[in-house]
């Protein structure tokens, strides 16, 4: 099989149809070779690699990590007088979406533009040790609702391995507001080993010790405390999580949906309408080998195979 690189408007991409093949593996397969090739290119294109400081570092031994004052107080107060104004009171969802407007579309890019440029974005780079890009974002207030749902029991998403949310809070995570919960690598590896690693929704439990004998070491989940403007970094396909809602509180999170890339976040970002990026979808189920990243159709049923379900990025060798 032929792969041809080549370059259109300043972005590189894989010419059309010459990645066919690859497309009808598993699409955890396909999204981990895609990355492997975006590490390869990287150091060709940046041939001086960013350095790994405490952001890239925690997300490469745990596979979580959180970034302080990823928005500055007045970016949240103007995001959060928007939330205000958008939010849909009636909804009965747990994590209700926020549609914003054109004009609240074009402050949030410039807003995340600031941060990944004045340094995140390096950290990024560090971790996935490749380019990225923003996929989509999300907008939602989370709150107490009858129905929590599966999110709120211990899982992993089913997404690339190299799939990276941030979590930007937009209001302080005390006690009683919602929060996430983190596992690390190793402590996903010991649920898997154990048979609990995507599990199915019916099948998701809320405490993680009820996989082990009752004298093993015990799981030590994390729930980083955080204030309005700081973000969590994590691997949601490949550590342990789940919401945590305790009480009466709300949040408002925006949310960063990062994939590796073949070119910087800005070259693409500047090459592509706003909306967008403001449309939610699969982060599966999508092309990452094309220009366009366009969304793939036939969602089968697919299992993950086990280099994944052990939280490696890549198939063992
Ligand atoms: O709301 C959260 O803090 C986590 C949500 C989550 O893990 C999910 O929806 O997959
Ligand atoms: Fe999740």
């Amino acid at each position: 099989m032929e792969l041809k690189i080549s370059q259109q408007n300043g972005l590189i991409a894989f010419d059309p149809g010459s990645t066919d093949l690859l497309l009808e593996q598993n699409p955890l397969e396909f999204h981990s070779e895609f990355h492997r090739i975006c590490q390869q290119i990287y150091p060709q294109v940046r041939p001086e690699l960013p350095q790994p400081g405490d952001l890239a570092t925690a997300l490469t031994s745990r596979g979580h990590g959180v970034e302080q004052s990823f928005l500055s107080s007045e970016s949240v107060r103007a995001l959060s007088a928007a939330f205000d104004d958008l939010v849909n009171e009636s909804s009965e969802s747990v994590n209700a979406k926020i549609d914003a407007d054109a004009y609240l579309q074009e402050q949030i890019v410039a807003m995340i533009s600031d941060t990944l440029r004045g340094g995140v974005g390096d950290q990024l780079e560090a971790y996935l040790e490749c380019f990225f890009r923003i996929d989509h974002f999300e907008l939602m207030r989370s709150r107490l609702a009858p129905n929590s749902g599966a999110s709120f029991l211990w899982h992993r998403d089913f997404d690339p391995m190299a799939k990276l949310y941030v979590l930007i809070y937009l209001t302080d995570c005390n006690a009683d507001s919602p929060a996430t919960l983190f596992t690390n690598f190793e402590e996903t590896r010991r649920c898997a080993q154990a048979g609990y690693a995507f599990p199915a929704r019916s099948k998701r439990i809320a405490d993680l010790a009820s996989l082990f004998p009752s004298d093993d070491t015990s799981i030590s989940p994390v729930r980083p405390a955080l204030s309005a403007g700081d973000a969590t970094v994590f691997a949601p396909s490949r550590i342990l999580h789940r919401g945590d809602l305790p009480g009466a509180g709300v949040r408002d999170l925006l949310v960063l949906n990062i994939l590796p890339s073949l070119n910087p976040w800005d070259r693409e970002l500047a090459a592509f309408p706003f909306a967008r990026l403001f449309a939610g979808r699969s982060t599966l189920w999508y092309d990452p080998y094309s220009r366009d990243k366009p969304s793939l159709a036939g969602h089968n049923e697919i299992a993950a195979p086990v280099w994944a379900e052990l939280a490696y990025p890549f198939p063992l060798r």
